[in-house]
């Protein structure tokens, strides 16, 4: 049974974090070796609705954000990678797959491939962003249309409340599909990471409380999230929700901006003690 207030305190752990600038984990990540014939042992599965931060996330574990960051495009198509995680106690070779989050026949090939068929991830990183998902140029047009029959202002506000409801219905598909995939099956984990903290470090609170059961007023979002984790009950061995971020830039849409709120590289923190939580976990 998930004890939600564990999640909680593994949640306050990561501001403490960024708080006392704590050193950096004894997890290290690297690419494998392209040609490498080890096998790997470990099939990791990074979902999320489209423009969290799913594939930068990825790229900061393997070593490829730094200043002059391009961050990448729409991604098409899912995004494979092999990857070492070596913890102070074991190295573990994981074949990560990062889901498209956009609705689609790449997505729905995808996922059948990693839980459906009798597939199944062990662990699933959860991107979500609080309502702050990028939205691509290609989508803009169909967004403004729905701004306008919704009669709400081009801002990022209402983007935000667009986003949040796509996002809900972008985990209960793929909560659905985990129920099938881990049945019958243990000792699986779920980390559901809240990217993009940087743009409301001053409300991680209520980022928190919206994505935690039993946390405040509770959202659809975080009552769905109880009944998935009651559904999967003791198969489902490890829950966290974290606060993330791993390239802080500004929000832009229309005439409208976020600014990052982070100045003292604390996405540092933040990505560190993900890391580490990650060497728990595997
Ligand atoms: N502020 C901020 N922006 C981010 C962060 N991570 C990613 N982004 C931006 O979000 C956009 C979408 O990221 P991407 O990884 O392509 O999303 P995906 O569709 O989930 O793979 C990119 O333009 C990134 O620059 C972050 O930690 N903070
Ligand atoms: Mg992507």
């Amino acid at each position: 049974m998930v004890r939600w207030n564990d999640v909680r305190e593994g949640w306050l752990a990561a501001e403490g974090v960024v708080r006392d600038s704590a050193p950096p984990p004894a997890t290290s990540v690297k690419q494998m070796r392209r040609l490498s014939l080890f096998r790997t042992t470990a099939p990791l599965t990074v979902t999320g609705y489209r423009g969290a931060g799913k594939s930068t996330l990825y790229d900061a574990l393997e070593g490829r954000v730094s200043l002059g960051y391009r961050p990448p495009g729409k991604s098409l198509g899912a995004e494979t990678h092999r990857t070492v995680f070596k913890t102070g106690r074991k190295k573990i070779r994981a074949e990560s797959w990062v889901l498209p989050g956009q609705p689609g026949e790449e997505r729905n090939e995808a996922l059948g491939r990693v839980m459906g068929d009798g597939n199944y991830p062990v662990g699933v990183v959860h991107a979500v962003s609080w309502g702050y998902n990028s939205v691509r140029a290609d989508e803009l047009p169909h967004l403004e249309d729905r701004l306008i029959a919704d009669g709400r202002p081009r801002t990022i506000a209402s983007v935000r409340d667009l986003n949040l409801k796509e996002e809900l219905q972008d985990f209960k598909d793929i909560s659905r599909r985990l129920v099938r995939a881990w049945s019958r099956r243990d000792k699986v984990w779920l980390i559901i990471v809240v990217t993009k903290s940087d743009l409301f470090w001053d409300d991680r609170r209520k980022a928190m409380e919206y994505y935690l059961p039993g946390e405040g007023a509770g959202s659809a979002f975080s009552r769905h999230l109880d009944d998935f984790a009651d559904t999967l009950g003791d198969a489902l061995e490890r829950v966290l929700i974290l606060p993330f971020s791993c390239f802080p830039e500004p929000y832009k849409i229309f005439h409208d901006e976020a600014p990052s709120q982070f100045v003292n590289r604390e996405q540092d923190a933040l990505f560190n003690n993900f890391l580490s939580v990650m060497g728990k976990v595997l």
